[in-house]
Parts: C-alpha cells; structure tokens; sequence
C-alpha cells in the first residue's frame, strides 16, 4: 500500500483544493490529509482564515477524498507524521515548489501543479468588503495604513483629519469634512482626541456605519453605554480598539490563568508609560495631546478588568500634572480594590517606568516582559524555578493586523467580537468620567 500524504488551511474549500486532493489520492493508495489548526496558521502569519478548523476539516470529511485526516499543529510536524505513518509521498501544489524539498530525506516530494484563478484570499475579499475610513491626527494611523494591508476584504476608503500633510499619498481621499469621509466608508476607525469620539461614533453608527473605535470609546459610561445600543439598534459593529485584546498570546495568557495554574489571583500590576519630553509637551497645545489616563489607562486597566471583573469596591488614583493651572496628567498611579483580590495601575505619558504585568496567584505568578501590551512572550513561574513554563506566540505587527482582521471577520459575521467585552468598556469610560469628575483622585 502506497501512503501519501498532504497538507493545508483549506479555509472556504474551493475546486483549486479539491484537485489538488484528487491528484494527491491518484498518486497512492491511501492519503492522509493535515488541516492546519487554527493556533498555527496565526503562528505562521495566516490571520485572515475566516473559517474555525472544525468547519474546515469537517469539508474536507465530507469530500470523501481523505482517508484518514489529522491535524497540523506545530512547525516541523511533517517530519513525524511522515516516519509515524509510514509514508511514501508527500505532495502539496506548486506555490510550494522547494519549500519541502527536506522532506525527500523522509520520502518522496511531489509539487502538483496549482490551480490558476482561484484561491482562498479572492474568495475572501469577494465575500466581505470592509472600506474603512480613518478619522484622527496621529501618526498612529500611519501603522493602521500599513498593516491594513495584511487584511483580507479591508481597503481604506480615507482619511479624516486636520493635518493632511501628515497623510499625503497615503489613501485616496484624504479630507477634513467627516462627511465626505462617511460617504466613502462603510466603517469607520476612530483616532481622534477622546473627547471627539462619542460625537464621531454616534454620527458614524446612526449614518450605518460599523466602527472601530481607539479606546476610551466615550468619556462617561452612560455615552458608551448609548453608543453600543445605537450599534445595537442600526445593525452596525461597534468594536474597542485595544490592539492587545486581539494578540494570540494575550487571548492564550488570560485562559491560562482561567484554568487555574497560578492557583487564586490575588494582585493584578499593570505599568503603562511612554516618555514625552516635558518642555515639547509644555510648548505643545496640551488639548491636541491625549494625556496618560486616555492614552494608557485603557490598556493598563484591560487585564485588571477581564481576570478580576468590573466590581471593584473601592479605587484611589493619585495624578501627577505638568503643571499646576493645565492639570494636563502626565502619570497616574491607582489601586482597584475587590472583596479577596487587589490590583495597581502606573501610567505615564511623560513618566518612564518598567511597562511589565504581573499577575500574582496563590500557586504562582504570571511575568510580561516590557512592553507586556505587545504581547508575543510571557512566563509563569512557581516557587521552584525548574517548574516555571514559558509561552510564545508570534505577534505580527503589534497585534494592529489581529484587530483589523477580528473587525472585518466581525462585519462579515454581523456578530460584535468580544475579546474585549461590553463590560470592560462600560467601565473604562467610567473611570474616565471620574477621573474627569475629579472624585478620588489626589493630586502629586
Ligand atoms: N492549492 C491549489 N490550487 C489553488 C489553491 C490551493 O492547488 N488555487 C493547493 C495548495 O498548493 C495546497 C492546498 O491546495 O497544497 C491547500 O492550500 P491552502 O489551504 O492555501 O494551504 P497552504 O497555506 O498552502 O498550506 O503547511 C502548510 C501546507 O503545507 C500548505
């Protein structure tokens, strides 16, 4: 019996795959298919697979093609799927050719030829096209620009903004009326200065737009918590852009602790900060700058908020400002206490310090290295160091590319995503609204 065996995503299975499986069975007796798992198509920067890897191996089952199917989880698998089987010929199409030729010290390789006119990617972008209009001044959006290109079915329809020379070339329309924007978008993503968000969302969510919006989303809860009902009630995505939320090895840290391998988290420490020059922020215009609150608060609270929960009963914030008469806060240091568990915030947009997270339990702890918020790495680690695990998870392009290619899965879909939850950004902007309000905040 002659044993062959092959490999891929098959993500919205096409007539392109289906020969290739043909062709592949044609060559042997018995064929092995591989599905990729979902965790490794990410790993190998496969982020726009639209379909969970039950549907796609239950596809390939139906075909009736496959005689035995497993599932490819790891880089260099092919090697022991190859001696564990007892396989003969290894064949994958012709976009490959050379990629496996290593493989021929194990057995035979053979590139079929690939099926022209059809892939995965056209049928994507044919199904779902999201054009996104961007809305702010900040060279953020530059990295926005640059890994939307990564994303399947997304295409920048514009750009919204008061300093067009920052943007020149960089989109088709680049405008200052929001209108024109909302005219050429059917999503919108939001940079601008917090305070401009709840007006922008809700015009861009009653025109019908879906968004993506930076946060805070609104700067009191009682305006998020309307701007999702009008999401709600015009059918549109309303989805928070905190990019880290959508990085695999942060998704993959919070079930890891969920499970319970650090025993009862007790301390959540999150440090947030960037330096800013202090004289460049005081000839700055303060009001064109987000402070440290707006600008790291939401990330800083976001693993506070989804291990520990919402329900604090207590939080004391201490400011630091630029000075006295701007009350411009360029750090914020605050403690979130709940019934059997505590946690601390340190933001600084003007403030260096070390930006770890680091979750305390009862059998352990969790350490992310700085900068924990582009999480690609982290530890857990126990009393006896030959115990401690380490997890990494490639992370491409900040976690940018992850949060466009959620949205757009999202608009598709017509399902919100909730990596972040309503919840989290209810809170957020609440604690926006009484940072804002000046309630228990002491001042340095
Ligand atoms: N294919 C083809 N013709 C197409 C599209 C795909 O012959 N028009 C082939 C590919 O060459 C591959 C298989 O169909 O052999 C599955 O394609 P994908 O689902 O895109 O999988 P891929 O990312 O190519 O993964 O370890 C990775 C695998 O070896 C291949």
């Amino acid at each position: 019996m002659k044993t062959v065996i092959t490999y891929g995503t098959y993500d919205m299975l096409h007539h392109g795959h289906i020969r290739l499986l043909e062709r592949a069975k044609a060559l042997g007796d018995y064929l092995i298919v591989g599905v990729t798992a979902d965790d490794f198509d990410k790993s190998r920067g496969k982020i726009n697979v639209r379909q969970p890897l039950e549907e796609r191996t239950e596809a390939i089952r139906r075909l009736g093609i496959a005689d035995k199917i497993i599932i490819e989880q790891y880089e260099g698998q092919k090697i022991d799927d190859i001696i564990n089987y007892g396989v003969d010929i290894f064949t994958v199409g012709s976009d490959w050719e050379g990629y496996f030729d290593y493989l021929k010290e194990y057995c035979d390789v053979v590139y079929l030829p690939r099926t022209v006119g059809i892939s995965s990617t056209e049928i994507r972008e044919k199904d779902c096209m999201v054009e996104l209009g961007l809305v702010g001044d900040s060279g953020y959006l530059h990295k926005i620009i640059n890994e939307s290109q990564y994303v399947n079915g997304l295409k920048l329809s514009g750009v919204c903004t008061k300093k067009p020379e920052k943007f020149s070339g960089a989109a088709e329309l680049i405008t200052d009326s929001f209108n024109e924007l909302l005219d050429s978008s059917n999503a919108i993503y939001v940079h601008a200065l917090p305070e401009k968000h709840y007006e922008l969302v809700k015009k861009a969510v009653l025109a019908g737009k879906h968004v993506l919006c930076e946060s805070p989303i609104a700067l009191s809860k009682a305006q998020c918590g309307e701007l999702f009902d009008l999401a709600d009630k015009n059918g549109v995505i309303l989805t928070d852009a905190l990019r880290t939320a959508y990085s695999t090895a942060y998704h993959r840290l919070l079930l890891v602790i969920k499970s319970g391998c650090i025993g009862d988290i007790i301390s959540v420490d999150s440090v947030c900060t960037s330096l800013k020059d202090h004289t460049d922020l005081q000839k700055k215009d303060l009001s064109s700058l987000w402070n440290s609150i707006t600008a790291w608060g939401p990330t800083a609270m976001l693993p506070i908020f989804q291990l520990l929960g919402t329900d604090f009963v207590h939080k004391d914030l201490t400011s630091h400002y630029i000075d006295e008469t701007s009350r411009f806060d360029i750090f914020n240091k605050a403690a979130f206490y709940y019934p059997k568990a505590v946690a601390s915030m340190k933001v600084g947009n003007g403030v260096k310090s070390e930006s770890e997270l680091i979750i305390s339990g009862t059998k352990g702890y969790v350490y992310v290295p700085a900068p924990w918020w582009k999480t690609d790495y982290f530890e857990v680690r126990y009393e006896n160091p030959a115990d401690n695990k380490r997890y990494f998870y490639q992370l491409d392009g900040e976690g940018i590319r992850n949060e466009l290619a959620t949205f757009v899965k999202s608009v598709e879909r017509g399902q919100n995503d909730f990596s972040i939850g309503r919840n989290v950004s209810l809170k957020i902007s609440e604690v926006m609204e009484n940072f804002a309000a000046d309630t228990d905040v002491r001042v340095i």
